[in-house]
């Protein structure tokens, strides 16, 4: 990470030059105009809030400092051990040092980066303490923000603004602690899915010349050579299994400001809450059924439907009709719909590209299948339904099912992975909340009665 920290500070002044033409110049221009119907209505399409990283257009979906997702898979770094493999995927890392960078990092030094995150894996004691004394009944996700918590007691950045710091000295802590978070998500996670389905049994081990989505599914018992209790995978299922994790993690980490896990993050990191607390706020949020929880609620759905469609997968009439019959009981068709987008989102075309790519797995997957056909229907049903302004679907619509097919089965646990990868975004911005010195966020809340007053 020294590395990062460097090419970090080599970006600073020229950003924050900008930054202060932007606060000195422009501050009161105008940008949007306010309606009573953003302020009842979420802020929907508001432009309220400062992100660098990424940015959704509604109709081409999400880019990483302007490039597209292609341009990110082609440009990005992989594992050093695959360097040779198409079918290999960008890193998660390499994500993260191009979001908060801004930089492309070179192969050699991803490789570094991959392992300091491997050396800083190993989670404390209590931590792992805590985590067993859970009931296994208690949602993967709230585990996950327990943990996350938790480790605020390692906040090197409370501890230094306990003994007092000058407030532009604040980002170098809170660099220390992102990256420290980021660097025992893999661990947390198998942690929760060991203790969670495994009666706590060790499934696997952090390799420390590996890469964080390796080690990730090591942890939770899916690679063949590090994990010590492994699903049977065979060495191309496994390889499989962990370049999907690859590409989830890298796609899921940044979706501009506004989406929920990203705004609270920021929000709660506005009151110099450290990262470890702040992030926490931000997985409260992603595990919400209308935000990140839709990846289990997608293939819960996509398994109900399977089983009442009887095998039918292929039958149009039936799948709509099952459609109907959830829109009229009022139930949301998850995986469909978006508060920006307008299109299909390209993370779901992407993860659908990842499953087609391998036909000797998925061209026989019924659940696949099924997936890529309801792609098809739900959005004319949708349409015709005529409340939701997106019919598409979204990037929850597919990555579930995938996993499922590889032996990732509890669907409860789908959106801890996201949790891990939504890290990426949300807190390279919190470093740059804190080297911009951005204020404490307050807005202004109005009651009704000056609304109806308007
Ligand atoms: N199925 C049925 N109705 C829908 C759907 C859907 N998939 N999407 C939107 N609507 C309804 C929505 O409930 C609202 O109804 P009402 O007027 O009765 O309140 C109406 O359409 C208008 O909503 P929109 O303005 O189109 O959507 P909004 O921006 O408020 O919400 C979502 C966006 C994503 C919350 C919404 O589309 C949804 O609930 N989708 C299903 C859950 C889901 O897939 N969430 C995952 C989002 C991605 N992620 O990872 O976070
Ligand atoms: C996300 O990735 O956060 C979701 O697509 C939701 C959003 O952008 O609002």
């Amino acid at each position: 990470s020294s590395d990062l920290k460097a090419v970090l500070k080599t970006v600073i002044p020229k950003k924050l030059r900008l930054f202060e033409h932007v606060k000195k110049d422009l501050s009161s221009h105008q940008i949007d105009i306010q309606t009573v119907g953003s302020v009842i209505g979420g802020m929907r399409g508001n432009k309220a809030m400062f992100w660098d990283a990424s940015s959704v257009d509604p109709n081409k979906g999400v880019t990483f400092h302007g490039l597209s997702i292609e341009e990110c898979q082609d440009i990005l770094p992989k594992s050093k051990m695959e360097l040779n493999d198409p079918k290999s995927e960008l890193l998660p890392e390499s994500m993260l040092w191009f979001l908060l960078t801004g930089c492309i990092p070179s192969q050699e030094q991803i490789d570094d980066f991959s392992k300091t995150l491997a050396e800083h894996a190993q989670l404390p004691e209590y931590v792992n303490k805590v985590l067993d004394s859970l009931p296994k009944s208690l949602h993967p996700m709230t585990q996950l923000s327990i943990a996350i918590s938790l480790l605020n007691n390692e906040s090197v950045f409370a501890k230094a603004y306990e003994r007092g710091i000058p407030k532009d000295e604040a980002w170098e802590y809170v660099f220390e602690d992102v990256i420290n978070l980021i660097s025992k998500l893999p661990a947390i996670v198998g942690k929760i899915y060991s203790n969670t389905y495994y009666n706590g049994k060790e499934l696997g081990v952090i390799n420390k010349d590996k890469d964080w989505s390796y080690n990730l599914s090591s942890l939770i018992g899916f690679t063949v050579d590090d994990s010590i209790n492994h699903k049977n995978l065979s060495r191309s299922q496994s390889k499989d299994f962990v370049n999907l994790v690859r590409l989830y993690c890298a796609l899921h980490g940044d979706h501009e400001g506004g989406n929920v896990s990203a705004h609270a993050t920021h929000l709660v990191g506005s009151s110099l809450s450290d990262p470890y607390l702040s992030y926490s706020a931000g997985i409260q949020g992603l595990a919400g059924p209308l935000h990140g929880l839709a990846a289990q609620e997608v293939v819960r759905f996509i398994l109900e439907m399977k089983d009442t469609l009887d095998g039918e997968v292929d039958n149009d009439a039936k799948i709509e009709e099952y459609l109907w019959k959830r829109l009229n009981s009022k139930r949301v068709i998850p995986g469909y719909g978006h508060g920006v987008l307008r299109k299909p989102d390209p993370r779901f075309t992407a993860i659908i590209k990842f499953g087609n790519n391998r036909p000797e797995e998925f061209a026989k997957d019924r659940n696949f299948q099924l997936v890529k056909k309801l792609s098809q229907i739900a959005p004319g049903v949708l349409a015709k339904h005529g409340k939701t302004k997106n019919p598409f679907p979204n990037v929850d619509s597919s990555s579930g099912i995938l996993f499922y097919h590889y032996g990732l089965k509890e669907t409860l646990f789908f959106t801890v992975i996201f949790g891990a990868s939504r890290s990426l975004g949300p807190l390279s911005q919190l470093i740059w909340d804190r080297i911009y010195g951005l204020p404490i966020e307050r807005p202004t809340s109005m009651d009704l009665k000056t609304l109806a007053s308007l």
